[in-house]
């Protein structure tokens, strides 16, 4: 007996004074929170914390850029609804992700750049310490939080207050900077197990207010030319069903911005998406339902949004109301709660919009659609952005499961308008900004996060901008399928020097560039097709085998139109005339 007691007792001991650190404290802490990916690019002094991370069971996906880490980290929150995690090193490895982690915050994305950094007591006095920089305080402008933790045994109330901020209220981009002195710092085990928290209720549901309900309600009512508009929000919200309920319930045609395609299958007899022009310029009362009146939305007024109306809009964020035009019925809320509560007060005895209005739009719709038809249809050669599209539309069609992610400018203007949703959350794309980069970064994210299939349509600029991660989709070995719609330049690949001088013109590529010989280069599958049946064989393949490829699709160099749907936002310069 004594003896058992004995063994107790030393067990007892030992455990007390076993040591737990920074690093496993970091990682216990995400994992608690149910954080299972890590995006990120090591080095001093987040070496050990990437090691340590997939030793514990953590995915860790080891970029050769942190941009494109941080793009995936970005994405990965918008896929899951949980913060995705970047993990850099100091000064410019931080720097590198800081544009995704400002790019999460424009979008409304959740998302933790996790930063090694290097001592306080050198930055502060700047005595020029290895990538020596004060981070927090550069981050800080990017982010919706940012915190620093000094003690290990704060990493727990750190990681807390990391992940609410991010996943709260309107979600954002989180700057978590870690010293590199705090990931080697000893504690106690047991007493590091203790602060260690596991957040409780990280996105609490925010309900609106009955009075602003009613208020929508009956703005919806005496509508004549209503119009629901979906934004990216609302995919975020994954409040699919309501959202479908309420769109069929009242009848009213819909306009799903670009990622919010899917929320309803694009195919939906309601969505007005082909007739855009026409429902924007002619509703009287328009719904948003978590999409900002941004430049994407021409700020809400001018001649996109014609004659005088009325606006609803559901959003989490109280002070996103009225920045752009008077909101008649603000409804503040989760867009879960808030679309719940009007669906409960719309009641079946609510009136369909009057049919003179839904015969215009679904006219409108039908004969641009017609129109489009005949587009897709032409056979030319060589291919042009229409003639790839019908390809692919008719693939994401038949693999409806798969994400589809986009990006460039007549390659993602083309593409938004011609290829079908079918599922939430499945078109990813260069979002509030209109930011080229995204790509690589994205289709690693999709991937991963889902587990299926990727199909990433890129120009080839855009593609530029990430491509070397071609080497993590192969290391990784990823199903992602890359189609490059290569027109050898930024919107076309025509354009002269108009000097005659030997440089080329500042838009156009190395003419006839074999894209696909990078893919091969690594292992994976590459792909050269100049016609619609080589990029219909070529991407099937790829979504069969499951194997990396890049399909590099030659279009007709003089296809494109500068800034494709954008040109208007140019300024104009006298000289070029
Ligand atoms: P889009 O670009 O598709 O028009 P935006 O990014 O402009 O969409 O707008 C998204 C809006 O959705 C933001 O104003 C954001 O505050 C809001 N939002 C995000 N998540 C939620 C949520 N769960 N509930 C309510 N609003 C949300
Ligand atoms: N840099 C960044 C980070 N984002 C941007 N949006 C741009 C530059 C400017 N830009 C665009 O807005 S689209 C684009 C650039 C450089 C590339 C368009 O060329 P592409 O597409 O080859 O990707 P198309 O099909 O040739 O139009
Ligand atoms: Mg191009």
């Amino acid at each position: 007996m004594a003896e058992v007691g004995n063994e107790l007792q030393r067990h007892a001991a030992e455990e007390h004074q076993a040591q737990t650190d920074g690093f496993h404290l970091v990682i216990d802490a995400l994992k608690l929170n149910g954080i299972e990916n890590i995006y990120g690019l090591p080095g001093i002094p987040v070496t050990d914390l990437a090691r340590l991370a997939q030793a514990n069971g953590m995915r860790v996906i080891s970029f050769r850029h942190e941009q494109n880490a941080g793009n995936a980290a970005a994405i990965a929150g918008f896929i899951s609804q949980k913060p995705g995690v970047c993990l850099t090193v100091s000064a410019p490895g931080f720097l590198n992700g800081l544009t995704a982690l400002a790019h999460a915050t424009t979008n409304c994305f959740p998302m933790i750049l996790i930063s090694g950094s290097s001592e306080r007591e050198i930055v502060d006095l700047q005595q020029g310490d290895y990538e020596e920089m004060d981070q927090l305080a550069i981050a800080r402008p990017h982010a919706k939080a940012a915190f620093r933790v000094l003690h290990a045994e704060d990493i727990g109330v750190g990681i807390a207050r990391a992940i609410r901020a991010a996943v709260s209220g309107r979600p954002g981009g989180v700057y978590l900077d870690l010293p590199a002195k705090l990931l080697g710092q000893s504690l106690e085990a047991a007493k590091g197990k203790k602060s260690l928290i596991k957040v409780v209720d990280p996105a609490p549901r925010q309900l609106p207010a009955p009075d602003s309900v009613d208020r929508a309600v009956a703005l919806l009512k005496n509508a004549k030319r209503p119009l629901i508009l979906l934004g990216k929000g609302a995919a975020y919200a994954r409040a699919d069903a309501d959202i479908r309920a309420l769109v069929e319930k009242t009848g009213i045609p819909y306009l799903p911005m670009s990622m919010a395609k899917g929320l309803l299958p694009d195919t939906h007899p309601q969505s007005a998406s082909a007739a855009r022009s026409y429902v924007l310029a002619e509703a009287d009362v328009v719904m948003l339902v978590g999409a900002r009146l941004n430049w994407l939305l021409s700020h809400g007024k001018g001649k996109t949004w014609g004659g005088p109306k009325q606006f609803i809009q559901i959003d989490i964020s109280p002070t996103e109301m009225d920045s752009n035009v008077a909101i008649a019925a603000p409804v503040v809320g989760d867009i879960g709660s808030c679309v719940s509560a009007i669906l409960g007060k719309v009641g079946n005895d609510f009136a369909k919009p009057p049919a003179e209005w839904l015969n215009a739009v679904y006219e409108r719709k039908d004969k641009n659609l017609a129109k489009m038809g005949e587009l897709l249809n032409k056979e030319v050669s060589p291919m042009n952005f229409h003639t790839g599209l019908r390809v692919l539309k008719d693939v994401i069609k038949a693999n409806p499961d798969i994400s589809f992610v986009n990006e460039g400018a007549n390659t993602l203007d083309y593409a938004r308008a011609v290829i079908d949703m079918y599922e939430p959350r499945k078109r990813l794309d260069v979002g509030t900004w209109g930011v080229m980069g995204v790509g690589m970064g994205y289709a690693v994210a999709a991937a991963v996060e889902t587990n299926k299939p990727v199909l990433a349509l890129c120009g080839d600029s855009a593609f530029g901008f990430s491509g070397m991660e071609v080497e993590t989709i192969c290391r990784y070995n990823l199903p992602v399928c890359i189609v490059i719609f290569n027109n050898n330049g930024i919107y076309k690949g025509v354009d002269v020097n108009p000097t005659g001088g030997k440089d080329p013109a500042v838009t156009t590529f190395v003419p006839g560039a074999r894209y696909d010989k990078m893919m091969e280069a690594f292992g994976g599958v590459g792909a050269n097709v100049t016609t619609p049946a080589e990029l219909e064989a070529a991407v099937n393949e790829a979504l069969r085998s499951g194997r990396p490829t890049l399909v590099n699709a030659v279009i007709d160099p003089s296809a494109g139109t500068e800034s494709g749907r954008l040109t208007n936002l140019n300024p104009q310069s006298s000289a070029k005339k």
